[in-house]
């Protein structure tokens, strides 16, 4: 095995325990059984064994998004296709959050398609819908784009548990995928969302062309990041027609694995979300993922726009591995 130190614990914000790239890269590139030991024992020591969360997308807001992220099918400068809507009422949402909890998702989670919240009339419907989704049980987490500190604060308010903001890549990469913002820009608002008090939920996508240098440095920024992600979401590209992006090649299910297992061994507390693409891995693939510490899963056939896994098939997976589904501890602050 490599002799690289196991973190006891999620140290992750401080200097002295941010890996080098060296370190990531001979962790990455390790063989393949050694490396999966290595993460399975991080993630023995840090999460409960043989136990998946769920957790229900909800697009409360679809398509005509300014920005021009070339893997994403909502930007308003590539013809995908895809149905578009304005914020749904509460009492739609309050259906789907119901449904998400009768099939056993503790978190829900609602995604808009925003560079940033346009304007307080529809931040306040969205306050409105993290208070039902509060009320009603699950961790409610959102993801509208760029936050200032006050709006941050005011989800917190509101009963917000978890944030999504991805940084999608690595820095030095950024540029390559998305020109109307930048990563400082990603940061800003991921140091806002930390300040105020909510959880930082924050991956990026494998296969948009990133080198194997690249790799390592996203990881390295996730470890880097002021406050320590509660939650990684690893994406594979789902390739979307009229996307720059519509020829990619598949990812490696094993790069994918060797991904998981090095985010888990480098931030061993945090929660690993096996998120887009996984239509696109068999069940073995899944199955080494969840050996590496991918502990969570998006739930539902639709993730924002394009399709996942069938409920009935996820069910039948996780039964087959002996996995059962983590209960919800989420209790909204009085
Ligand atoms: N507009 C907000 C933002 O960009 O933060 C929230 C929604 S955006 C769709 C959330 C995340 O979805 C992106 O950061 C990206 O990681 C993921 N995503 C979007 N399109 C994808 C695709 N085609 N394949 C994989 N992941 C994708
Ligand atoms: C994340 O990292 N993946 C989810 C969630 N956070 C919001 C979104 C995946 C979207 C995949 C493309 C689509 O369905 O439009
Ligand atoms: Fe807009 Fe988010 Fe899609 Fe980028 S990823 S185009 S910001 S919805």
């Amino acid at each position: 095995m490599a002799a690289t130190a196991l973190p006891q614990s999620n140290k992750a914000s401080t200097p002295s325990s941010i890996p080098n790239l060296e370190t990531l890269s001979s962790t990455y590139s390790q063989p393949l059984l050694d490396l999966l030991y290595q993460a399975h024992q991080v993630h023995r020591a840090h999460h409960p064994n043989n136990e998946i969360q769920l957790c229900t997308l909800s697009n409360i807001k679809s398509g005509n998004c300014p920005e021009d992220c070339a893997y994403c099918p909502q930007s308003v400068r590539y013809q995908t296709g895809i149905d578009t809507w304005e914020l749904p009422s509460v009492d739609e949402v309050r259906t789907q959050v119901q449904e998400a909890k009768a099939h056993g998702s503790s978190r829900f989670c609602m995604g808009a398609a925003w560079r940033m919240p346009p304007h307080q009339q529809a931040f306040d419907q969205v306050l409105d819908l993290v208070k039902m989704v509060a009320s009603e049980g699950l961790e409610p987490c959102v993801t509208l784009g760029m936050l200032t500190y006050d709006q941050a604060c005011q989800l917190k308010e509101a009963g917000l548990l978890a944030y999504n903001h991805n940084i999608d890549t690595a820095p030095s990469f950024y540029g390559d995928i998305i020109t109307t913002r930048t990563i400082d820009d990603r940061l800003e608002t991921l140091a806002n969302v930390g300040k105020a008090g909510l959880q930082v939920c924050c991956g990026g996508i494998l296969g948009m062309g990133e080198s194997l240098e690249h790799r390592m440095e996203f990881i390295q920024t996730l470890c880097q990041l002021e406050t320590p992600p509660e939650s990684v979401p690893i994406n594979c590209l789902v390739p979307v027609e009229g996307t720059p992006m519509e020829n990619a090649p598949p990812v490696d299910p094993l790069d994918l694995v060797r991904t998981v297992a090095t985010v888990r061994i480098f931030l061993p507390t945090a929660k690993i979300r096996l998120s887009a693409g996984r239509l696109s891995l068999s069940e073995e693939a899944q199955t080494l993922c969840f050996f590496a510490g991918a502990n969570a899963i998006f739930s539902g056939e639709k993730l924002l726009t394009t399709a996942n896994n069938e409920m009935s098939k996820d069910d039948r997976l996780l039964q087959k591995l002996g996995l059962s589904v983590q209960s919800s501890s989420y209790a909204p602050a009085e």
